[in-house]
């Protein structure tokens, strides 16, 4: 309104002056007339010097029309280069910085400010090596599901082992921690670095293994020794080394036995061991997969003490006789033998096998033996236990029961880790006919999820190897119906994939990731569920296992990643918890 009121003022202006400016133009010859004649009155000296005053006054004027003229030159241009950067900026826009990716090191050697430093280390969590810029849809899906895991954990179960998500309370079992020290490493590669410090704090300062408990020395292992050797190499963060260290110094006294072949469990406190309370003798699988741990704990120290304890029954089991490579799931730790007349299933078996190939790759393929245990029971199961449908012609492995050693055919979600270790072989120079084997149980392992009306898998299934009227390749029994969020198929889906870069797999994986969120999630977390068979009547069991941070979520994560280079298995071994361990020359 002000700035409207002056233009007009001009313009009023303007339009009365110009008769002024008319009527003026009549009278420069008469004044002119009487200016020559003042100056001609005037003395010498005077005109001398209005002459050099003139004569000041145009060099004045000169300059300061010259100046006027540059600056305005320098405005002029000022202006058309942000004209030009405004028509750039339209056109293309200034690439964005990429993410910084810290390294550790990096980090360390250009400490500058030691006080700064120490701030930075306190809260700042350096993410994982290799970082990757972007996450794809998928990725932060299961990134969503991991946050909605671990703030119920944090709310209700924190510092306990598992959560009971539907009553919003907890249970212990070993009192670990289990659910957080299984979670770790997975928070560390999906980059939750908020999470992954509060639990480290946890660790710092909460973990206490001087407990009067009897602790399952393979649970232990695997999800505990595992978690914090994993979270050391991942982060090099010396408490995750000490606290391993000490678990692994009560552990030892497991070994304590008449063989050397462990007992089950040990009393973290009083450092004794003895054996499960449900049988006098030790699970073969479970005194034969916890190597890569203790193994990796000596080549870390260089204290050769725990891969020399848990490197002996490797060894001693290496000499046991054997059904074609496949071994009988119990074992005495006093006599070190075999318990007669003792069932051979993958179900509990299975790790051991796992562990065989892993270890081999683990030593930098250096000890041959491991391979050739691991290639004479891939053939033992193709031989004894291998089998297939009808209608289907699905392959599958089943069980030798008893001293009859009598075929049953039934095959467990435990099992479907098999395909994953299987291409994980051939990777590394195994039977190229391995490979068919990994694909074909990848398929029937998937269609035991597919095939549910909730996408998920139940804990055992069935198998018809006759022609049947029900016409289905396999069932379920009302007991065995249960999803437990276990991760087994999941796992298998990662090396596939990973292995031979077939996006069928992760479509897989997909479909059963929309199963556990369908039917698992609830208010505070994720709960197993009892019934597979029914999308409306899943019976919640109000229970979330560790493994579903440390396994399930992890692998489902690595499953949708799109630089599968960060975590190769040619770099990384992952444990039988799913925590990735280096490998190393021998
Ligand atoms: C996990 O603790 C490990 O994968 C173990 O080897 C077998 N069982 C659970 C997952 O199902």
């Amino acid at each position: 309104m002000f700035e409207g009121s002056v233009i007009e003022e001009k313009r009023d202006y303007v339009t009365l002056s110009l008769p002024a400016l008319q009527q003026t133009a009549a009278r420069p010859t008469r004044s002119w007339k009487r200016i020559c004649r003042r100056w001609k009155q005037l003395h010498r000296l005077q005109r001398v010097v209005l002459w050099m005053l003139g004569f000041a006054l145009l060099i004045g004027l000169i300059y300061a029309v010259a100046s006027r003229t540059e600056s305005h030159t320098e405005a002029s241009h000022s202006v058309e280069s942000h004209a030009a950067t405004s028509l750039e900026s339209n056109v293309t826009p200034p690439p964005l910085p990429p993410n910084p990716v810290i390294d550790p090191e990096e980090g360390e050697d250009n400490a500058q400010n030691p006080e700064e430093e120490e701030k930075k280390g306190g809260d700042q969590i350096i993410p994982p090596p290799e970082l990757p810029v972007k996450k794809n849809a998928r990725q932060e899906a299961v990134i969503s599901a991991m946050k909605h895991a671990w703030r119920g954990y944090k709310a209700f179960a924190w510092g306990h082992d598992h959560l009971k998500p539907i009553s919003r309370s907890l249970e212990d079992w070993l009192h670990l921690g289990l659910t957080l020290i299984d979670a770790l490493d997975t928070l560390w590669i999906m980059d939750l670095k908020e999470e992954f410090a509060e639990a480290q704090e946890w660790v710092a300062t909460q973990l206490n293994f001087n407990i009067n408990q009897d602790v399952n020395l393979f649970e232990t292992t695997i999800r505990v020794l595992g978690g914090l050797l994993s979270s050391y190499h991942l982060t090099k963060e010396q408490v995750f080394l000490d606290k391993a260290i000490d678990l692994a110094d009560r552990l030892l006294a497991a070994f304590n036995s008449g063989s050397g072949v462990p007992f089950a469990d040990v009393n973290l406190y009083s450092r004794r061991a003895s054996k499960p309370k449900w049988g006098p003798d030790s699970s073969t699988s479970e005194v034969t997969t916890i190597q890569l741990e203790f193994r990796d704990l000596s080549r870390i120290t260089g204290n050769p003490i725990y891969e020399n304890k848990a490197g002996f029954v490797t060894d001693h089991i290496h000499k046991l006789p054997k059904t074609d490579g496949l071994v009988p799931i119990f074992i005495n730790a006093q006599t070190g033998q075999w318990r007669h007349r003792s069932t051979i299933t993958l179900r509990r078996g299975t790790r051991h096998y796992e562990y065989l190939i892993k270890q081999w790759i683990q030593t930098g393929r250096t000890k041959d033996f491991l391979r050739d245990d691991y290639n004479e029971s891939i053939s033992g199961m193709e031989h004894h236990l291998a089998a297939r449908t009808e209608p289907n012609n699905l392959l599958f492995f089943g069980e030798l029961h008893g001293s009859t050693k009598n075929f049953v055919n039934k095959m467990d979600e435990l099992t479907c880790f098999l395909p994953g270790s299987l291409i994980l072989g051939v990777h590394y120079g195994m039977p190229k006919h391995h490979k068919r084997i990994a694909e074909e149980l990848m398929y029937t392992c998937t269609q035991t999820w597919l095939r549910q009306p909730t996408n998920l898998a139940p804990e055992i299934t069935y198998y018809n190897t006759q022609p049947s009227s029900m016409n289905e390749d396999f069932f379920v029994k009302s007991n065995d119906a249960h999803y437990l969020l276990r991760p087994e198929t999941i796992e298998s889906l990662w090396y596939m994939y990973h292995l031979t870069g077939n996006k069928t797999y992760q479509d897989w994986g997909w479909q059963m990731f929309q199963g556990i969120e369908t039917h698992c999630k609830v208010e505070w977390g994720y709960t197993s569920i009892g019934n597979v068979k029914s999308s409306v009547s899943t019976k919640p069991k109000d229970k979330m296992e560790s493994f579903f941070l440390g396994e399930t979520l992890k692998y489902l994560y690595l499953l949708f990643m799109d630089d599968q280079s960060i975590y190769s298995v040619d770099k990384w071994v992952f444990n039988t918890e799913g925590h990735p361990l280096p490998i190393y020359t021998h």
